[in-house]
Parts: C-alpha cells; sequence; structure tokens
C-alpha cells in the first residue's frame, strides 16, 4: 500500500538511522529530501511545504525529554503525518435497524464497498442486509446479488425498477428485521442535476441514518471538491477511501484523506470483499514510516536486551517511574532470562509479589506484546490514558479481547504500586544487588 511514498519515507528514516551525530545540517538535508519525496509522490505541495514547515519548528523547540534528537525527529515526523490524515472514527451503530447509504462518483468503489461492509459488521453479529439502489447502471443490481451470495447476506434488489425510491418503497416493510441496511446507489461522471435529484429522493424516501461517501484514493486534490459538493447534498459524516491499494505515487491518497475534511472511517485495499481496514491513523502512519506500529522505538528492547538497559529499566522501575516502554523492556528480559517469578524473587527485598504476575506465562506474555505494539507513543508512554475508545481501538489493533488490555494494564498498576511501596532508603542497595549479570549467571 501507497508504494513509492513508503519507500522513500522508509529510506529517509533509514538514513537517519544510520547516522552518528544528528546536528542542524541533517536535519535541513533530511527535510528537504522529505519534501522532495512527499511531492514527488503526489502530495499537494502546500500541504508538503507546511508539513514541513512544522516538523521544523517542532524540532527546533522542542525539548527531547526521554528521546535522542533521532528518536525526537521521528516521532515528531510520525505525529505530524498523524495530523495530516487526520482522526479515526469508529462508525456507531446504534438504533435498529441502522441505514446507511453509500454515496459517491462513478467507479468509486460504492457497490464493492456495501459489500466489504456487510461482510465486516455480519463478521462482527450484526443482522446486516444489502439494499441496491442503483437502477442507473444495468447491471448493478446483478452486481449487489452476486455479491451478496458471496458473502452469504440478504439483499433487496428490484431489477425492472426505473427509480430508487421505488425500491425503498418496496422493501421497507422488512428493514426491522436487520440490525443494518447498507444501501448502493449510483453513481455518475460528475455531481449533476440527475444525480442530485436522485439522490434527494432517496434521501427522502430512504432517510438513512448515516451518508457515507466513497471516494478512491487516486483523485488526491480534487478530493475536497467533491467531498464538499456531496455534503451539501446530504450529510456527510465518514468517508471511505477505496483503492488504497492501487495509487501509482501513495501520495495522492495522503492528500485525499486530507483533503475530505471529513473523518476517514475504512480503507479500501483492495478488489476482494474482505480488503477492507478500519482507519487507525497512528497505525497507518507507523507503517507508512516503517515504524511498523511503533515498532521501531520498542525493537530496539527486542533485539538486545542488555544489561546496561535492563538496569536502567529496573531502576525506573525501582524508583517508581517507570511506563509502558520500560515495562516493555522488562518483559523482553523476562523472556529472555526465564520466568518473572524467578527474577523477582531473586531480588533482595521484593516480596508480595501478586500472584498473576509470577504466573505471567510465555503465551500471555507475546499477546501482551502484540497489545503493546498497538499502542501509540502517548499511550505507552502514559497508561494512565488507557481506557474508553483507546482501549477498544488497542484491542482491535492486537487482535485481543479488551479484558486483555484491561488486564495488561491492571499488570502494569500492580508493578507500579509495587515499585512505589520500596523504601527509598533500600533502593541503593536494590539497585546494587539487581545484578542482571549474575542473575543470567545463576540460570
Ligand atoms: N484495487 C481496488 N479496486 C477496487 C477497490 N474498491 C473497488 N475496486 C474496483 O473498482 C471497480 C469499481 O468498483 P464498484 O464497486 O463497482 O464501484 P461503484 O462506485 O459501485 O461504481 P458505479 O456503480 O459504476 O458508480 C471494480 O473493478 C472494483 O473491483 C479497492 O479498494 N481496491
Ligand atoms: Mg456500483
Amino acid at each position: 500500500m501507497l508504494g513509492d511514498l513508503q519507500d522513500k519515507l522508509r529510506n529517509i528514516l533509514r538514513k537517519i538511522e544510520g547516522t552518528a551525530h544528528f546536528d542542524e545540517k541533517i536535519l535541513e538535508e533530511v527535510l528537504k529530501e522529505m519534501q522532495k519525496a512527499l511531492i514527488t509522490s503526489d502530495v499537494d505541495t502546500n500541504l508538503a511545504f507546511s508539513f514541513i514547515e512544522h516538523a521544523r519548528k517542532r524540532v527546533r523547540e522542542e525539548k527531547g525529554l526521554k528521546f535522542t534528537k533521532k528518536e525526537q525527529f521521528i516521532y515528531i515526523i510520525y505525529d505530524e503525518l498523524t495530523k495530516i490524515i487526520g482522526t479515526g472514527k469508529k462508525l456507531e451503530i446504534s438504533g435498529k435497524p441502522y441505514k446507511i447509504l453509500l454515496v459517491g462518483l462513478f467507479g468509486s468503489g460504492k457497490t464493492t464497498t456495501a459489500a466489504k461492509l456487510a461482510k465486516y459488521y455480519k463478521k462482527r453479529g450484526y443482522k446486516v442486509a444489502l439494499l441496491g439502489l442503483d437502477t442507473y447502471r444495468a447491471a448493478a443490481m446483478k452486481q449487489v446479488k452476486q455479491l451478496a451470495e458471496k458473502i452469504q447476506v440478504p439483499y433487496f434488489i428490484d431489477e425492472s425498477a426505473k427509480k430508487p425510491e421505488k425500491i425503498v418503497k418496496e422493501f421497507e416493510g422488512k428493514f426491522g428485521n436487520y440490525d443494518l441496511i447498507i444501501a448502493d446507489s449510483a453513481g455518475r461522471d460528475a455531481l449533476d442535476n440527475k444525480l442530485r435529484d436522485e439522490i434527494k429522493d432517496i434521501k427522502r424516501e430512504f432517510q438513512p441514518d448515516e451518508s457515507i461517501l466513497v471516494i478512491p484514493a487516486d483523485i488526491g486534490q480534487s478530493a475536497k471538491e467533491q467531498a464538499q459538493n456531496f455534503r451539501k447534498l446530504v450529510n456527510i459524516k465518514n468517508v471511505i477511501i477505496t483503492k488504497m491499494d492501487g495509487t501509482a505515487k501513495g501520495g495522492g491518497a495522503l492528500t485525499a484523506c486530507y483533503e475530505t475534511e471529513s473523518p476517514v472511517v475504512f480503507l479500501g485495499t483492495g478488489e476482494k470483499v474482505d480488503e477492507l481496514e478500519e482507519f487507525e491513523p497512528e497505525s497507518f502512519v507507523s507503517r507508512l514510516l516503517g515504524l511498523g506500529d511503533i515498532k521501531s522505538l520498542l525493537q530496539k528492547a527486542q533485539e538486545a536486551f542488555s544489561v546496561e538497559e535492563a538496569q536502567e529499566a529496573s531502576s525506573k522501575f525501582f524508583k517508581g517511574d517507570f511506563n509502558f516502554i520500560d515495562f516493555h523492556k522488562q518483559l523482553e528480559g523476562i523472556k529472555k532470562m526465564g520466568s518473572f517469578g524467578k527474577i523477582m524473587n531473586m531480588i533482595p527485598g521484593v516480596a508480595g509479589v501478586p500472584k498473576e504476575l509470577l504466573d505471567l506465562q510465555e503465551g500471555k506474555m507475546e499477546r501482551f506484546d502484540y497489545i503493546l505494539q498497538s499502542m501509540t507513543f502517548e499511550e505507552l508512554r502514559n497508561p494512565k490514558k488507557i481506557k474508553g475508545t483507546r482501549l477498544q481501538r488497542i484491542a482491535f489493533g492486537a487482535g485481543v479481547s479488551e479484558e486483555e488490555v484491561r488486564e495488561l494494564v491492571k499488570s502494569f498498576n500492580q508493578l507500579s504500586k509495587l515499585s512505589k511501596k520500596m523504601n527509598p532508603r533500600k533502593i541503593k542497595d536494590l539497585e546494587k544487588n539487581f545484578n542482571l549479570k549474575k542473575l543470567k549467571g545463576m540460570m
């Protein structure tokens, strides 16, 4: 996805990783390269300029805190790109039946996306039906039928109907049997009067709870005008961007996300019915930059859990001042060295380790790892933020239950509390004794 822009940005970041001193000169070089990469990949020029300006200002003004200058730069790039592509949002399906209408121009991917959404929500336990309202294109009804049969979802079509509102009238008595009705509408080359009237008629008769604009990634800047025009016609709250897989240059997709000025809820990433992704800006940008969901920073801990690092992490632990990044390091170290309990019990003065922590098993730790990798920088550094929709998103991203995320947060809090309970006078001694080299030798 996003082809050459991804390659270019990743190469630039790789270069940064390889530099010994990250100074002003290198900063300027890198920013210049980045600007070029964005523009030659079809990101709108003004957008690219303002992106670079912001990044430069922030690198100069913000203090690194726990980051090295390089890490701080990567973080700022990541953060600014996340801002460009906007906020992610989950569709809220409420009330029964919840009615979604997909609108958009010719070939934008409405019909395919209708089926993708139906499959997505069916999988999540909703009773879904497709409603074909495209009376304009001859084969449209057949396409809905074929797709619906493929994903085994009920469908309402009428191949002889001339007006979409007729089809709505014909079937509306049955809508109440479903949680979700997803309606496919006709496209046109442009938002002409015919299409306007048609959408107005559908709106009046169908009364959608949610109208979603379907826009292909390759239209780039013109996404703005299109979104604005459709918004005047129906209340567009959300956007789905399709063909994220196919854009030749990739930057157009970024621009499209930015220009629609509406939250992007899903991305279409291929022709198949399961090629739909919930849009999650942070993980999207991580992938774009090759951070693999914040992996680059965590990777350091994964690859080499050095004695020094372990000591640094444990020293923070003893001071009651540590976050998920440190926690992750601890987990990694523990994975390499044996069970958690063994280590904890070897630390003099540490009694009353909660049983759940002692019982942390390999498999569970691996799942904890997925959870940590689904978190954003902010969340890793500030575990208190993990609740509500953040918690949901993390669980979804990691492919685990919300309960498991809660469990991780709980384990973390226990560990954190434990570290705060320690007697400050003993900390120096403990630090001296907590010598991992020695521990390693003992196992
Ligand atoms: N590569 C790729 N192709 C897609 C995606 N979504 C849709 N398509 C393809 O784009 C073409 C048009 O898709 P449709 O779903 O028929 O588009 P539509 O908006 O319903 O088109 P009209 O009804 O004619 O306005 C088809 O060949 C789809 O297979 C996507 O995310 N990626
Ligand atoms: Mg269609």
